[in-house]
């Protein structure tokens, strides 16, 4: 008895999900390691955390393929391109690459709807919740850097962000969570 709840395009389009949270896992860990290596251990710390939880998200959607009676392909994960050139680029590219991994996961959420896979939709909008999450916490930092003078921050700004990047939490705090008397 065939016992696989997933159809086949919504298989293929996780287990392509899953490569793309391993290949944010791999830019977290390469540029954690262009932070390490220019002596900023706050800001290297930051990203080494989140490329944990990147791998932890592809892990999140393994064990759902597996569940759902489908298929689970592990496939060669690109390589994450070339090293930021400044703290200020570094940042913009992980927004980027956050953005870009929204869209896809909108992508899942889409056919899940199309094809009344309620119980996809159902495990996607954990998914759709953390993006909102990680581009809030992306957009925060660009906003520090920023005032830090952005692309041409100095040294010392740059050394204030750093020991305070070692201390953020992982989690933004989103729209949905403010209150009047907490705005
Ligand atoms: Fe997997 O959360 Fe970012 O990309």
């Amino acid at each position: 008895m065939d016992t696989n709840r997933l159809s086949q395009t919504l298989a293929k389009a996780l287990n392509q999900q899953m490569t793309n949270e391993a290949h944010n896992a791999q830019i977290y860990l390469a540029y954690a390691s262009w932070a390490s290596n220019g002596g900023y251990d706050g800001i290297a710390n930051f990203l080494f955390r989140h490329a944990n939880e990147e791998r932890n998200h592809m892990m999140k959607i393994l064990e759902y393929i597996l569940k759902r009676g489908a298929k689970v392909v592990v496939s060669a994960i690109p390589a994450p391109g070339p090293d930021p050139v400044s703290i200020n680029d570094c940042f913009e590219k992980v927004f980027k690459s956050e953005v870009e991994n929204t869209t896809s996961i909108y992508d899942i959420v889409n056919m899940s709807m199309a094809e009344k896979d309620w119980a996809t939709w159902n495990f996607m909008q954990w998914f759709v919740k953390e993006q909102t999450e990680e581009e809030t916490l992306a957009m925060d930092l660009l906003s520090k850097i920023k005032v830090a003078g952005g692309a041409n921050a100095k040294n010392d700004a740059l050394f204030v962000l750093d020991s305070e990047l070692g201390k953020t939490p992982d989690d933004a705090k989103l729209a949905q969570d403010a209150t009047a008397a907490n705005p």
